[in-house]
């Protein structure tokens, strides 16, 4: 629904490419024959990126398995295999984010973005804001961080730059009155779409899991199709315990979706395909900056492409 741009991803997933996929057709490109000892370099590649084992053995089977059956084995038949390899891990469980006609449909259509501390949650409720105006849409944010002192600030500068509208009450408040207030108003200003933002939660703290579960329930008294969405925000430089996290969280909540961010940061962008392989939940976004405009919808095989280029001056 938004517009991507393929510049933005490429230069977003710059690290990534660089150290891990540059590296990987360079070492293709280097050998005259193809043989086991490449495969090798490959895999420890592909591994240090934090696609995970089983990705890891599926790709290079299907590697090894191409080399056997192809005479031709240049670079770019091999590429293109490794390619379709990925799309296909990415494929498995791509859901295309919500459709304009949902929204349209449910009004007004609520969103809870949990996460721990520290994952990106505040500055994603801020971008998603600005993605869902450009697209037309009213927006109400819901300013349910009431731990941290410095929450609404944050919030009120993306708010701000979004052009959007916000609730908001002073620290300590109850997380799910904020909540309750939003939807309340959401619903009186005929807002199209309500982002709730909430305290990082740290996923071992069981009360803290209950807060939500409370938030999602006084926001369906109020409007019974919702909420909508909970989006999981997972920091792409946390590896393993990104999985770790979601399913702790899963154990509370129906998560509807996954929002990775800081893959800008990082040479681990391969944590996507874990994510979509052990974890049963869509990957809806993915950020790729700090500016509001730097939250993209996630497409595989755009991923894909963005990560692996011939061309490794680009
Ligand atoms: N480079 C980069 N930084 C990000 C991205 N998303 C969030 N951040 C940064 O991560 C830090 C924590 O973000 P914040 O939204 O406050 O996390 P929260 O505690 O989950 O609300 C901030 O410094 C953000 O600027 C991203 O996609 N890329
Ligand atoms: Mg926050």
């Amino acid at each position: 629904m938004f517009k991507n741009t393929f510049e933005k991803l490429k230069s977003g997933l710059a690290k990534t490419r660089d150290k891990i996929f540059n590296k990987i057709v360079e070492t293709i490109s280097g050998k005259a024959q193809l043989d086991e000892q490449t495969l090798i370099e490959i895999e420890e590649l592909l591994l240090s990126c934090d696609i995970g084992f089983d990705s890891t053995i599926q790709i290079i089977d299907k590697v090894r398995e191409e080399i056997k059956k192809e005479k031709d084995r240049n670079k770019e038949i091999i590429t293109q295999v490794l390619k379709l390899e990925l799309i296909k891990i990415l494929e498995n469980n791509e859901n295309k984010s919500f459709v304009k006609s949902q929204i349209i449909g449910n009004t007004p259509f609520v969103i809870i973005i949990i996460g721990v501390n520290g994952s990106g949650k505040t500055t994603t409720v801020g971008k998603l804001a600005y993605n869902l105006k450009n697209e037309g849409f009213k927006v109400m944010i819901g300013s349910a961080d009431t731990f941290r002192a410095a929450a609404n600030d944050q919030l009120e500068i993306w708010v701000k730059r979004a052009d959007v509208n916000m609730v908001q009450k002073t620290r300590g408040s109850d997380p799910s009155a904020v909540a309750y207030e939003t939807c309340e108003l959401a619903l009186k200003n005929n807002s199209d779409v309500v982002l709730i933002d909430t305290a990082g939660r740290l996923h071992t703290k069981s009360n803290l899991m209950d807060e939500l579960k409370k938030i999602s329930n006084v926001i369906n008294k109020l409007i019974q199709h919702a909420p909508n969405e909970i989006y999981l925000v997972i920091d792409g430089n946390t590896g393993q315990n990104g999985i770790v996290q979601a399913r702790e969280f899963m154990k509370y909540t129906k998560i509807t979706g996954i929002i990775i961010t800081k893959l800008d940061g990082t040479a681990k962008g391969g944590i996507i395909f874990q994510i979509v392989k052990e974890l049963n939940i869509p990957v809806k976004y993915i950020g790729v900056g700090e500016d509001i405009d730097d939250l993209q919808e996630f497409d595989a095989k755009e991923y894909v492409n963005a990560l692996l280029t011939l061309d490794l001056n680009n």
